[in-house]
């Protein structure tokens, strides 16, 4: 499915309004281990599916991960090799910045923890860019991606993850907003500084975190 530039731009401008209208600010913030639900959030049991309208068809021919940058071994995973890692069952929930929240998903893949241990981050890194398929990009501090309940996910609810949510393969970083979680994840970049990815850099938080209600960067 692509549905176009123009459908793109409207998007762009529309979420880039809401950034600097602070839209769905509640001014609150809450504690993770108090509050379940993030200030100004809604729970919802379906899944909606978000993104700039183009869901690329990734086939296991080519699937590639590539985990480089400031890393002592690089690593290029076919999607055999991916799977042949170890795997991790996992329930968490998701926190949307357009509101919704669902708890509860089982998710099947492989550690954030595992990767990194196999590449070996140098002393001097901090960052990780995510690169997907489509072109999107975001990111998260190192200390953010390597926490156990970061994964790269290929199963939700027992079932392989559908393309439209980020299939073969997708990040999932729980404890920030979903928008951190990059879907037909390509390419893993560990760097020694800060990029700002496609959302950060048009008004979105840089670091995310919903209890702290960090929408947007102003
Ligand atoms: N590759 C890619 N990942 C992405 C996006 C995207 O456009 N492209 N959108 C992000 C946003 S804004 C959200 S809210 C979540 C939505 O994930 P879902 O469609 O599975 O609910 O994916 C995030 N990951
Ligand atoms: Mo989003």
């Amino acid at each position: 499915m692509d549905k176009g530039a123009g459908w793109r731009d409207k998007l762009i401008a529309a979420k880039q309004a809401w950034a600097r209208q602070g839209r769905l600010l509640t001014g609150t913030t809450a504690d993770p281990a108090v509050a379940r639900l993030p200030p100004g959030q809604t729970l919802v049991k379906d899944w909606p599916v978000l993104d700039l309208g183009e869901q690329p068809a990734v086939s296991a021919m080519k699937f590639r991960l590539d985990i480089d940058g400031l890393v002592a071994n690089t690593l290029s995973l076919t999607l055999d090799a991916f799977m042949a890692l170890p795997q991790t069952e996992s329930v968490s929930d998701m926190h949307c910045v357009t509101q919704w929240s669902r708890y509860d998903n089982r998710w099947r893949g492989v550690s954030a923890h595992a990767l990194l241990d196999m590449v070996q981050p140098l002393p001097e890194a901090a960052h990780v860019i995510l690169h997907a398929h489509d072109g999107y990009t975001t990111n998260v501090r190192l200390d953010q991606f390597d926490q156990p309940d970061v994964f790269l996910v290929h199963s939700w609810e027992g079932a392989p993850l559908s393309r439209e949510h980020g299939g073969p393969v997708r990040v999932l970083i729980p404890r920030l907003y979903l928008w951190k979680s990059a879907k037909w994840i390509r390419r893993i970049e560990i760097a020694a500084q800060d990029a700002p990815g496609f959302w950060e850099v048009r008004g979105y938080h840089n670091n995310a975190d919903p209890w702290l209600e960090e929408r947007y960067s102003q």
